[in-house]
């Protein structure tokens, strides 16, 4: 948008300006998930919250399949519900769910918190969680360290990336097999979230895809 003002006095000039945006980012989510094929229990699992300015996504992968995996994604997301808060400093969010994994069977996590009014998001990933964000001019691939949340913690680093308006944050379990973020529009989150799993879910294991649209 912009203002036009008339100054008064002897000369006279329109001076056309852009207002300060007084609006934050505007967020959408989609997500698709389900089991690997004969499991009724998924080891994976997803966690959306917006607090205050911010946004925070989780995935995890729960190691291997079935009912430990479960039990190991779910206490994520039980850690997630009590303390998203925490989510503004990253690396304690996760080295929190690291003591609450203690003695399951471990899981990976990728966890980003956006600001939306900041245009900033954070990320920081423990394991083979795949997580990129798209953008007009291409699609950046977010930096994860090895390690098992609940089992193995290594150093944690948070890596902090631009998320602009039209900027999509993707985040999936390697249950998803690797595909072109290019091949997809994401005019409707739910349909691309759905079709990525269709179309690159793996049988052999729970598969999850995480969708977040900035507008
Ligand atoms: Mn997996």
């Amino acid at each position: 948008m912009t203002c036009v003002i008339a100054t008064t006095g002897a000369g006279r000039s329109d001076l056309k300006f852009k207002p300060k945006r007084g609006t934050m980012l505007e967020l959408r989510f989609a997500a698709a998930s389900r089991p690997k094929k004969g499991e009724t229990v998924n080891g994976d699992a997803f966690f959306l919250r917006e607090f205050d300015e911010n946004a925070l996504v989780v995935v995890a992968d729960g190691l291997g399949h079935g009912e430990a995996a479960s039990v190991a994604a779910q206490k994520v997301l039980e850690f997630a519900e009590r303390n998203f808060r925490l989510g503004i400093e990253l690396e304690m969010f996760v080295r929190g769910c690291h003591g609450s994994l203690m003695g399951t069977r471990g899981a990976v996590v990728g966890a980003a918190l956006v600001n939306k009014e900041k245009e900033r998001l954070s990320y920081v990933g423990v394991g083979n969680i795949t997580a990129l964000i798209k953008t007009k001019s291409g699609t950046s691939h977010l930096t994860s360290l090895g390690g098992i949340i609940g089992y193995n913690l290594r150093k944690l680093r948070r890596f902090e990336y631009s998320f602009r308006s039209g900027s999509v944050l993707v985040m999936c379990t390697d249950g998803i097999s690797r595909f072109a973020p290019s091949e997809y529009d994401f005019t409707s989150l739910e349909s691309t979230a759905k079709r990525i799993l269709e179309e690159h879910g793996k049988d052999d294991d729970d598969a999850t895809v995480v969708v977040v649209e900035a507008i």
